[in-house]
């Protein structure tokens, strides 16, 4: 068996094609491009098989919190791995680094006393559903079943998870949704709020109020719980105005829906605090967790359970027939363990919230000077440009022109990793990344720009 570097980037490519299926890929397509072969990463930079170094402005996949190469996690898995790879907590036992980690979380998400794990974050909502429907079920109201998610949401893709989530490619395959989960529109001002002569404040009570409408139309006592990302992430980096989240949990308790936040993208650290529901100001009954927990070294998930479902599954719950064989895995939870360790000592969640989060967002601010741009925003150490074709009017590119693919292969030609989400353009990258690196990052993201632009006025698409 040939080890990585025995093989040539070709040879690579034609093994790939030959037998790998890659996640949201159209196969055929794929394997008339080839794939970039990704063979070792360092800090916030890759390398692929070729030797080209590529700024990883997307933490992979929005999940390594602390960068790549952390020797302390890489020793936290050796050593567990030898001394227990696994066992299981299903017939009255239990592992060291799981329990400790259970302990760890309660403490960095107060008020979450109590965590379910998982393998990934769509196997945590999948949990969620579960969960929210049984916490009713246990309550003596068990047609309280449905569960309210927004268009262009992303909760992961097995069936509940992409389920709950709203992307219409997705449901468009395999008969989705399930019963019982509901839409309605996502708060994103640039799209809903700017035409109509809204200021992102009023634009945000009115799409938090149509969560409002959607209960009443259901009947509040249908409704089981509402599900929502404190940032949608694979939506586009869709910030939502200040005023939505604590409307949106003003009405929760106004008619005693659980309140859900999947905090898979925006947990430990990302936002600037440890989880994006503090960012974001409300309360939510239970959190959804994943990749920065490990920050993606190996998979981990779950879900924070607070105390109010917590002390009704407990006292009153009997049996919860519901769980994972990698449910509190103890290589995983070990890493989990060093990872949040990690968090700490470097003092990260506060590096974002008072150092590289406010410089990063400066940064934006002159990216928005750009012909290209018509709106920069971030959120911590998350951001997105929307390209628009003319930024005087805010009109926006057809999706024929695919502003953002063509931005995108710019990027990966200029050594640079960036999400291309329609024509929103947008970064997550490491929380350990310093100023000269945001300073370099921010250099190739003009240098794109300015490609793209030039590449969209040689095709007429802008002017
Ligand atoms: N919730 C949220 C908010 C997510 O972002 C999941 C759940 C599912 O997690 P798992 O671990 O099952 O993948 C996610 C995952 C993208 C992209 O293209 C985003 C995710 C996954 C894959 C691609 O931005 N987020």
């Amino acid at each position: 068996m040939a080890t990585p570097t025995q093989r040539t980037t070709a040879e690579w490519q034609a093994a790939d094609s030959a037998h790998f299926l890659h996640p949201f890929t159209d196969f055929k397509g794929l394997a008339r491009k080839g794939s970039r072969i990704i063979e070792r990463a360092h800090n916030i930079y890759l390398w692929d098989s070729d030797g080209a170094k590529i700024l990883d402005a997307m933490s992979g996949l929005w999940c390594v919190n602390v960068g790549y190469g952390q020797q302390a996690l890489v020793d936290a898995a050796a050593k567990q791995m030898q001394q227990l790879p696994f066992y299981n907590a299903f017939f009255q036992t239990a592992t060291p680094p799981a329990i400790a980690l259970a302990e760890l979380l309660a403490e960095v998400a107060p008020g979450f006393g109590h965590v379910f794990f998982s393998g990934s974050g769509s196997e945590g909502n999948d949990t969620i559903v579960r969960m929210v429907r049984r916490y009713w079920d246990v309550l003596g109201q068990p047609e309280r079943t449905v569960i309210i998610s927004r268009h262009n949401a992303y909760h992961g893709s097995t069936m509940a998870g992409a389920s709950l989530g709203g992307m219409a490619g997705m449901h468009a395959q395999g008969g989705l949704p399930i019963p019982g989960i509901t839409h309605i529109e996502q708060p994103y001002w640039w799209e809903h709020g700017r035409l109509a002569g809204l200021t992102r404040d009023e634009f945000g009570l009115q799409a938090a109020r149509w969560l409002e409408d959607r209960i009443l139309e259901i009947g509040a006592d249908k409704v089981a719980a509402f599900i929502g990302e404190p940032v949608q992430g694979a939506g586009g980096v869709i910030i939502p105005p200040a005023t939505y989240w604590p409307e949106i949990e003003r009405i929760c308790r106004r008619h005693g829906i659980l309140l859900v936040s999947d905090e898979v993208i925006t947990g430990f650290g990302r936002t600037g605090r440890w989880f994006g529901s503090e960012t974001m100001g409300f309360k939510p009954d239970l959190m959804t967790f994943a990749k920065g927990v490990t920050s993606g070294y190996i998979p981990l998930g779950g879900v924070l359970v607070g105390d109010r479902v917590a002390e009704v599954l407990i006292e009153r719950g009997g049996e919860f027939t519901h769980g994972y064989t990698y449910s509190g895995h103890p290589v995983a939870c070990a890493v989990a363990l060093a990872n949040i360790g990690l968090i700490r000592e470097l003092g990260l969640v506060e590096r974002v919230h008072d150092d590289v989060g406010p410089y990063l967002a400066a940064r934006f601010r002159e990216l928005a000077e750009h012909p290209l741009v018509g709106d920069a925003e971030t959120c911590g150490l998350m951001g997105a440009l929307l390209l628009v074709k003319d930024k005087a009017t805010g009109e926006r590119f057809p999706d024929e022109a695919e502003i953002g693919m063509v931005c995108r292969a710019h990027c990966f030609l200029e050594g640079l990793i960036m999400r291309a989400v329609g024509d929103r353009m947008i970064i997550a990258p490491p929380l350990v990344i310093t100023h000269e690196q945001i300073d370099e990052m921010v250099a190739l993201i003009r240098r794109c720009l300015d490609l793209t632009l030039a590449q969209a006025r040689s095709e007429g698409w802008a002017r």
